[in-house]
C-alpha cells in the first residue's frame, strides 16, 4: 500500500489539478522530469456528469466528482490520450497517480423529473431509478439515502454525501467493478490512487478491493504495490488506527497549524514543528499536502481565495518542502472569479493549454522557490533528519524558525511582518553557499546560477559556523530562505 514506486531519488508529488493530458505529457517531459518531480497525480479521469452551468457559473470543476461511467473520457481528453501520458511520464520518471473516485455516482438532484441524467460522453443513466449501466450498477448497488451525521461513523461511511448516490463497498460484484477499473490503469502504468471520499468508505471493503489489484510494474520493474492516498479528513482523532493497513495517510492536520503562521500570521511556528512528528497514526507512510482543490477554495483549513495571490501559499509550500521526510505533495492550479469556476477554457468549453502559464493557469510547481526548493529536498536533505530547530529566539518572535536537515541544509523562515536579523550557529561546513530560495547552485557552472540568468544569493558560513541571515518581513507573503550544501 505504500510503494510510491518512484525512482530513488524522486520524492515529490505535484498536483497538476485539471490539466489536460496532452499537457501533463508535455510537462512530463520538459519540466518534471529534469526538474525531479517523482509523480503527478491526476484529476478523476473517469467519465462524469456533463454540467451545462449551476449557479450562472459553465461546466464548474466539480463535476469531475460525479462519475457515471468508467470510460475514460472527461474534458481532459480521452483513454488514448491518457495511455500516451502515462507513457511518456514513466519514461521521464515521474510517476502518475490518478484521483479515484468510486464512493458514489451522480448525485439525485440531477435527474430531475425523470431522473435522466448525461455525462461528458454521451453515456446516460438515471438517479431516480438509480440505473447507473455505465458504471454496471443498479439500484441493488447502492445504499438507502438518508442524512449524513457526522458524528456517527455508520452514518459518514452508509449515508448520502451531498445528495451523491452512495455506493456499497461491501457487494462482491462492485468491488469487482472497482478493481477492474484500477487495474486497467494499473495495466497502463499508473502507479498509485488518490482514493477519493476514503473516510465515507468501510476500511474493510477498501481493503478487500486493495487485494484485488494487480501488482504495478513501471518500465518493466514491479514495485511491491501501488500506492494509496486515502483522503481522510480527521478533524477530531476518531479515524485513529481505522485506515492502517488499508493506505497511506493523506496529511491534513499540518495544514492548519502552517496556515494559521503564514496567512495569519497567529500561532507559533513551534505548533508545526510538533504537529509535524511523522508518521503519526493512520499509517506508516505520509503523504504531506500544502493544498488542493478543496482547501484551496473553502474555509477548511486554508481558505485561499485564489492560487498564491500573494505569496502566502508559496510560503507554505516551501516550509512542507524543507521540512518534512515524507512525501510532498504540492498543487499547481489556476485562479477564478468564482469558487465554483472550472479550468480556464476556450469558448467551445475546451480546456485551454496550461503550458505558457498563461489565461489563469498559475503554475506554481515552477514559481522559484519551487522549483529549486524540489532539488534542495530531493537531491541534498531527504533523508536527513530535521536539526536544530529554533524559534523564537532572543531577538527573534514566534512567527520566525529555523532549522537544519541534519549537516546537509540549512533553512530560515519569516513569516513575521519584522524583519529578522539573526547570527546563528549551524553544523555544516564553513563555506559559501547559494541560497536556494532565490536561485540554484548549477554544478555546470559551479556557481549559484539558475537557467534564465537567475543568479541566488550567496551565504556565507564562517569558520566558526555562524551565519548571519537578513530576510524581510512577510507582509503577509512568503520569504524563505534555503541553503544547500553545496560550496562553491
Ligand atoms: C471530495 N473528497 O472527499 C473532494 O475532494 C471534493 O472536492 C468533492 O466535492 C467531494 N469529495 C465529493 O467527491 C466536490 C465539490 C462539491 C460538489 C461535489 C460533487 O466540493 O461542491 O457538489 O464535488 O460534484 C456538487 C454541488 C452540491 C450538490 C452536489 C451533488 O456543489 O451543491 O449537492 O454536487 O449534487 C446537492
Ligand atoms: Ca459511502
Amino acid at each position: 500500500q505504500f510503494d510510491t514506486g518512484m525512482s530513488e531519488d524522486r520524492r515529490v508529488i505535484v498536483h497538476l489539478f485539471e490539466w489536460p493530458f496532452d499537457a501533463i505529457k508535455e510537462e512530463c517531459k520538459n519540466v518534471l522530469g529534469p526538474q525531479k518531480f517523482g509523480g503527478v497525480l491526476v484529476a478523476p479521469i473517469a467519465e462524469n456528469l456533463l454540467v451545462q452551468s449551476s449557479g450562472g457559473v459553465r461546466r464548474p470543476w466539480w463535476e469531475i466528482y460525479q462519475p457515471l461511467s468508467w470510460n475514460i473520457q472527461t474534458r481532459k481528453g480521452n483513454e488514448q490520450q491518457f495511455k500516451e501520458m502515462v507513457e511518456v511520464c514513466n519514461k521521464n520518471n515521474v510517476r502518475v497517480y490518478v484521483d479515484a473516485v468510486f464512493n458514489h455516482a451522480v448525485g439525485r438532484v440531477w435527474g430531475g423529473d425523470s431522473g435522466d441524467v448525461v455525462g461528458v460522453g454521451g453515456t446516460h443513466a438515471n438517479t431516480k431509478t438509480e440505473d447507473y449501466p455505465g458504471l454496471g450498477y443498479t439500484e441493488a448497488n447502492f445504499h438507502k439515502p438518508c442524512q449524513m451525521n457526522f458524528n456517527d461513523k455508520t452514518s459518514v461511511r452508509y449515508c448520502t454525501l451531498y445528495d451523491l448516490t452512495d455506493v456499497d463497498h461491501n457487494q462482491g460484484h462492485v468491488q469487482q467493478k472497482i478493481a477492474s477499473f484500477l487495474n486497467k490503469l494499473i495495466d497502463f502504468g499508473v502507479a498509485g490512487f488518490r482514493i477519493d471520499a476514503a473516510k465515507h468508505m468501510w476500511p474493510e471493503d477498501l481493503r478487500k478491493i486493495y487485494g484485488m489489484l494487480k501488482n504495478v510494474s513501471v518500465n518493466g520493474v514491479p514495485s511491491k504495490g501501488c500506492i494509496w492516498m486515502l483522503e481522510v479528513i480527521d478533524d477530531n482523532g476518531e479515524y485513529q488506527g481505522d485506515y492502517k493497513n488499508v493506505g497511506a495517510e493523506y496529511d491534513f492536520e499540518c495544514l492548519k497549524p502552517i496556515t494559521q503562521v503564514f496567512k495569519k500570521g497567529e500561532s507559533s511556528m513551534s505548533n508545526i514543528n510538533n504537529c509535524a512528528k511523522y508518521p503519526r497514526y493512520l499509517s506508516q507512510k505520509v503523504v504531506a499536502l500544502t493544498a488542493n482543490q478543496d482547501t484551496q477554495r473553502g474555509t477548511w483549513p486554508n481558505g485561499f481565495s485564489n492560487s498564491d495571490s500573494n505569496g502566502i501559499q508559496r510560503g507554505i509550500d516551501a516550509f512542507i518542502l524543507a521540512y518534512t521526510k515524507e512525501i510532498p505533495n504540492i498543487y499547481s492550479g489556476y485562479s477564478y472569479k468564482n469558487t465554483n469556476s472550472g479550468p480556464p477554457m476556450d469558448d467551445s468549453e475546451k480546456i485551454t493549454s496550461p503550458l505558457n502559464c498563461t489565461n489563469g493557469w498559475t503554475c506554481e510547481h515552477r514559481f522559484p522557490p519551487h522549483q529549486w526548493i524540489v532539488k534542495f529536498f530531493t537531491n541534498y536533505v531527504q533523508d536527513a533528519p530535521v536539526e536544530n530547530w529554533q524559534s523564537n529566539w532572543d531577538d527573534g518572535t514566534e512567527l520566525q524558525a529555523a532549522f537544519t536537515r541534519g549537516k546537509k541544509g540549512f533553512a530560515v523562515f519569516n513569516a513575521d511582518t519584522k524583519t529578522l536579523k539573526h547570527t546563528f550557529k549551524v553544523p555544516l561546513s564553513p563555506g559559501v553557499y547559494c541560497d536556494l530560495a532565490t536561485g540554484y547552485y548549477s554544478p555546470e557552472h559551479q556557481n549559484c546560477r539558475g537557467t534564465s540568468g537567475i543568479t541566488s544569493r550567496k551565504v556565507e558560513i564562517k569558520s566558526d559556523g555562524t551565519v548571519e541571515v537578513s530576510l524581510p518581513g512577510m507582509a503577509r507573503s512568503s520569504s524563505v530562505n534555503l541553503r544547500d550544501t553545496v560550496a562553491e
